[in-house]
């Protein structure tokens, strides 16, 4: 995955952290509990001769899970921190996350090697109510939108539908699909674009030790220029084990996201690409779903 943003480098330990912190997290209020729970993706790149451990602390937000566990020697691993955040009294609200990188020798992380921050720009707002704003429910059809396998009746609306891909196994034991999902032209009519993209994903397994991965990458296409750029990347399933008939499927999750304001100049088009994984260790119909739902273009 293209992972480009090295924020801090401790020792022989490497951070990279999704491209979108390079700039600023948006978070959309809309659906959100208090604490707003934001889930970051970081990798760590171990370059050291030794196993370390990797806790993740923030002097200002509660971290929900800041044990990592381990990262290998000449190894790296993504890890999934959730930070919560209360609920601002007043919209919008902008703060810096300080994202504090423990590296640890041991497993009871009481030997502390050495650590790094990263300072992760907030703004908290009601997106959906900026004054020019269109929604993508699906409820009605595509609407434009390209690329996917069917609509589907999950919806993030009760009663309405969501652009779904499909994979499964049946002889081949491993199977990867990659999928590009684009939307329609749109014009930009100010200086902010936010976009905010709700997605889920399914898995079945009919078989013990079957292994389920999913990626998503969200970026803007500006369709005069033909360049883009990727705005954010994350795994729903970062390497999933179900066994024989169990399944799993996740809540909505909103990916969100500041198109930033150099590639507003002309019409762009949003694109939501990624790859589904799976392997069945036996000649079964293993499946994975992932669903689009309720993508946001706000704009001021
Ligand atoms: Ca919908």
């Amino acid at each position: 995955m293209d992972s480009r943003s090295i924020r801090g480098a401790y020792m022989s330990i490497v951070v990279r952290a999704a491209p979108i912190y390079l700039t600023k997290q948006v978070i959309d209020i809309n659906n959100e509990p208090d604490p707003i729970k934001l889930t970051l993706e970081l990798e760590i790149i171990n370059n050291a001769e030794q196993d370390v451990y990797i806790k993740v602390t923030s002097t200002k937000y509660t971290v929900e899970n800041p044990e990592q566990g381990s990262v290998t020697a000449g190894g790296s691993r993504r890890i999934h921190p959730t930070i919560d955040i209360p609920q601002p009294a007043s919209l919008p609200y902008s703060d810096t996350i300080d994202v504090v990188i423990e590296v640890y020798a041991d497993s009871n992380y009481t030997q502390k090697l050495t650590e790094g921050t990263l300072e992760i720009p907030l703004e908290i707002d009601n997106y959906e109510a900026w004054a020019s704003t269109t929604i993508y429910t699906f409820d009605e059809g595509d609407e434009g939108w390209t690329g996917y396998d069917s609509l589907d009746s999950k919806s993030v609306e009760p009663g309405g539908q969501s652009l779904k891909v499909h994979a499964d196994t049946s002889s081949s034991q491993t199977v990867t699909k990659a999928f590009t999902i684009t939307s329609p032209e749109i014009t930009p009519t100010g200086s902010r674009m936010v976009v905010v993209v709700y997605t889920k994903v399914a898995a079945s397994s009919k078989a013990d030790n079957s292994i389920f991965r999913a990626s998503l990458r969200v970026k803007v296409y500006d369709t005069v220029n033909a360049t883009e750029r990727v705005l954010n990347e994350v795994w729903l399933f970062y390497s999933k084990t179900l066994n024989l008939n169990e399944s799993e499927e996740t809540p909505w999750r909103k990916l969100m996201v500041e198109v930033p304001s150099d590639m507003l100049s002309n019409p762009i088009q949003i694109i939501i690409e990624g790859e589904l994984y799976l392997y069945a260790p036996s000649p079964v119909v293993n499946s994975i779903d992932l669903y689009i739902d309720h993508v946001v273009i706000a704009q001021q």
